[in-house]
């Protein structure tokens, strides 16, 4: 269990965008992700908008959105808009993209297509499931990207999360050797992937190792839902397991009061990690 800071994994995090999230977590004292499953682009600028003084990172799926020939927004002017509030309100952008493919296909998806996911996304992630190659074809798209002229190192830096584990009901992450061969992989590639999608920490922190653990299927009033999604509370991720990050989806844009329900899920979010590190 991590009993350091975030504060002080933000010096000394092995890449520049994990150092970069680390320290807007500490600074807004808030390690939640807002994941936002809603199929309107204005709605999700709305709810981004009103809730952004409370997270540290949207977590998007692009696809999900839909973009009909009378829509108010195209795809560059919504992740144009999206990249605005997250300079403006000092959060991060995920685009949950769980890539699965070989490198040279995930290169593509990932730099190119209609989404030009790499342009906008300071962070994706993706199964290890195709072997190494699919992290090399990403880190090939992220390293080419040009820094504007203004621009600090974090606007272009981009890192991957690898899924060590899923929420969902009858996932296969427990098969032989999965989990740890997928560490091994993050292990050999440290200069890209910056943590994980998992339940709880990853890795050995005595040998000097810090991966950031984002964990979804977190809810406070809910255990599930009708599709195999699993849900815990914030303190048994953070206090019990270690993790890093929250990422609520429903149980924030679902709930009647937003603001007042990311509030609670920010406070105890933050209170879980007082009392790790106090621990
Ligand atoms: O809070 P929810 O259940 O409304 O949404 C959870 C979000 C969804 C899933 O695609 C995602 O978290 N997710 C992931 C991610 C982040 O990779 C992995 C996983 O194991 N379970 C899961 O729910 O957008």
């Amino acid at each position: 269990m991590s009993a350091q800071s975030y504060a002080s994994r933000a010096e000394t995090h092995p890449t520049v965008i994990g150092r970069h999230l680390l320290s807007i977590i500490s600074s807004k004292r808030t390690n939640l992700c807002l994941s936002i499953d809603v199929t309107s682009p204005t709605k999700v600028l709305d709810i981004v908008g009103t809730l952004a003084p409370k997270i540290c990172l949207v977590k998007t799926h692009i696809d999900i959105l839909t973009f009909p020939p009378d829509s108010p927004l195209s795809i560059p002017e919504f992740t144009s808009a999206l990249s605005s509030l997250a300079k403006e309100h000092n959060f991060l952008i995920f685009e949950d993209r769980k890539f699965a493919d070989i490198g040279n296909t995930v290169s593509h998806q990932y730099g190119g297509g209609i989404y030009r996911i790499a342009d906008w996304a300071h962070i994706t992630n993706a199964h290890s499931l195709p072997g190494e190659g699919i992290i090399q074809g990403l880190q090939k798209v992220a390293d080419a990207l040009p820094l504007s002229p203004q621009g600090q190192p974090e606007d272009t830096a981009r890192g991957l999360l690898l899924l060590e584990e899923m929420s969902s009901a009858g996932n296969l992450f427990n098969s032989s050797g999965y989990r740890s061969s997928t560490l091994e992989m993050a292990r050999r590639n440290k200069n890209f992937v910056m943590g994980f999608i998992a339940m709880g920490k990853v890795g050995d922190e005595k040998e000097g190792e810090d991966w950031i653990v984002m964990t979804p299927g977190v809810n406070i009033a809910s255990t599930g839902d009708a599709l195999g999604q699993q849900y815990k509370t914030p303190e048994y991720v953070i206090r019990e397991r270690g993790s890093d990050v929250i990422i609520v989806g429903r149980g924030i844009y679902g709930s009647e009061d937003m603001l007042g329900t990311a509030e609670e899920y920010r406070r105890r979010g933050w209170e879980a990690y007082e009392n790790r590190i106090k621990a």
